[in-house]
Order: C-alpha cells, then structure tokens, then sequence
C-alpha cells in the first residue's frame, strides 16, 4: 500500500495577482488533497533566495527571486497517499506550454518562470520546504483512526 505523504505548495505571485487563489485551491481539494496547513506570506529577497537556494547558479536565478518577492505567496502543506508525486502531477511540466492539458500550470501560467505553482519534488525536499514555511503547531495533526 502507498504512504500518506506531505507535499509542500505554493501559488505564486503571479496567480495571486491574476485572482487565482480560490480556482487554484478548488483544482486542489477537487484532486482529494487534504489541506493541513494555510498561510499567506511576502516573501523578503533573503527567503527566496534561501528557498530557492539550488538554483543559485542557474542564470535565471536573479530574475526568478525577484519574481517570486514581487507580491505575496499562498503556501500550503497538502496530505495525500504519494503526495509529492501526485501534486506534481496535478501541476504539470514546470514550463507551462509543455504542461499536459488540464494541469494547474497549463491552465494557469503565463511562462516558464510564472509559472503558478510550486510543488516540493521529493519527500526530503518536501520536509525541508515544510519546516522553512511552518512550525509544527501550525499544521494539522494527522487524523486518527476512530476507535471502536
Ligand atoms: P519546478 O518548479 O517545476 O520544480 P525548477 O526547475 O525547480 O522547476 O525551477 C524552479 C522555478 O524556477 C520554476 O518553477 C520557475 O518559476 C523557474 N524557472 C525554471 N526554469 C526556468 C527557466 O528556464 N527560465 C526562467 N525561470 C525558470
Ligand atoms: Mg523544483
């Protein structure tokens, strides 16, 4: 049986700024991801930079940490059985015009760069990419089983 996972997301200034929010988070819950943690965040150029730490070298690091400081963030921890896989699936390609139909970033992006969406790519990423946006009593517990 697959693993219930944690998978850290975010909606990116340029979805924020087109009104995204509340279509992008339907596409979500609709895809039977459950939200166990919610913030709203202006990220400083000293957190993108940290965030975005292993593209430091790529030549469009700059342009992408001036994007990503230029209007508030959306962030997200989504649970799910394979969540990090699973988001990234419903995100599609990171470049929008290569992203398969019906996929947050096809329907939602602008570019490779604004692109709409983040989505952590591996479960150690994803643990490291909680812990920079949330303290752990910010996040639902996990749910119980019932006992009978
Ligand atoms: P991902 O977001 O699909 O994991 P990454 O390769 O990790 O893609 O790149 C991180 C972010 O950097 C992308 O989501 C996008 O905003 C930006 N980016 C990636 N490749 C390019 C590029 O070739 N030009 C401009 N921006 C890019
Ligand atoms: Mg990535």
């Amino acid at each position: 049986m697959s693993q219930i996972e944690r998978t850290l997301g975010l909606i990116k200034p340029d979805a924020m700024a087109q009104g995204l929010l509340g279509k992008i988070l339907d596409q979500i819950i609709g895809a039977g991801f459950r939200i166990v943690g919610l913030k709203l965040v202006k990220l400083t150029p000293e957190q993108a930079e940290a965030f975005y730490s292993v593209h430091r070298e790529k030549p469009f690091f700059r342009s992408l940490v001036e994007f990503m400081t230029s209007g508030p963030v959306v962030a997200f921890v989504l649970e799910k059985e394979n969540a990090v896989a699973e988001y990234r699936a419903l995100m599609g390609a990171t470049d929008p015009a290569k992203a398969a139909p019906g996929t947050l970033r096809a329907l939602f992006g602008q570019n490779v760069e604004r692109n709409a969406v983040h989505g952590s790519d591996s479960p150690d990423n994803a643990r490291r990419e909680i812990a920079f946006f949330f303290a752990e009593a910010e996040l639902l517990p996990a749910p119980t089983p019932m006992v009978v």
